[in-house]
């Protein structure tokens, strides 16, 4: 999606998925989302994360995947909060900002087929191209982007596409983990693509997906 595309779609979806909201308390367990970039109904929930300032491990299921996919029973999205699994994009809301937030479900999260439409508008211009084959990381990645950036839309596409597992560090406008990013590196510039196993620490999406192909494509 071009960045006048991801603009659009942000616009559609009322900026959420760019900026943090109403946080509490923080998970004791791990999260791991089943989804795929170009599903409407997974976008909701990446936008909640954002909202909520959770970090979540990616396991992507792109159509015709055989990595993660077959550890689930489609629909996506799928959550596991430690351990408990959560399917339908509005129950896995409902339970993360009930959970994790101040208990109320953000305007552009709540209005049922309205939320589905504009979701699935901003979701139209993404390929829904089946798998394409690649070698695991040794090592988990980590994406420390939040949802509306074009190029984090890239970065988490090639990811996707390759069913390549992630830990997707949501860092959206008011997140202390710029600071930590930051503190860490010595750049706080987003998105940033940290891959421990190369000892590579990349930013934007065109040095981030170069990196990627030359060390996980096929
Ligand atoms: N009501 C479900 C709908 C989910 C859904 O239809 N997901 C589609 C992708 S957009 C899906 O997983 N289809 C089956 C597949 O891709 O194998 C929800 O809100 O989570």
């Amino acid at each position: 999606m071009t960045r006048l595309g991801s603009a659009v779609a942000t616009a559609v979806r009322f900026g959420l998925g760019g900026r943090v909201g109403a946080t509490g308390p923080r998970p004791t367990g791990e999260l791991v989302l089943y989804e795929f970039e170009a599903c409407p109904f997974c976008r909701k929930v990446r936008e909640a994360l954002v909202w909520l300032d959770l970090d979540v491990t990616m396991r992507p299921c792109p159509p015709g995947g055989t990595r993660f996919r077959p550890e689930r029973v489609p629909p996506f999205p799928q959550l596991v909060d430690d351990g408990q699994l959560i399917r339908e994009s509005s129950v896995i809301v409902r339970h993360l900002v009930e959970r994790y937030g101040d208990g109320h479900v953000p305007l552009a999260l709540r209005l049922g087929p309205l939320t589905t439409l504009s979701s699935g508008l901003a979701s139209l211009a993404l390929p829904r191209g089946r798998a394409i084959a690649s070698e695991a990381p040794a090592q988990p990645l980590e994406l420390f982007a939040d949802e509306t950036s074009a190029e984090a839309r890239q970065i988490r596409q090639w990811l996707c596409a390759r069913e390549i597992a992630y830990r997707w560090r949501t860092c959206g406008r008011g997140s202390a983990k710029l600071a930590e990013l930051a503190e860490r590196t010595g750049r706080a510039e987003l998105p940033a693509l940290l891959d421990p196993g190369q000892g590579v620490d990349v930013r934007g999406a065109g040095a981030a997906v170069a990196h990627l192909q030359r060390t996980y494509g096929r």
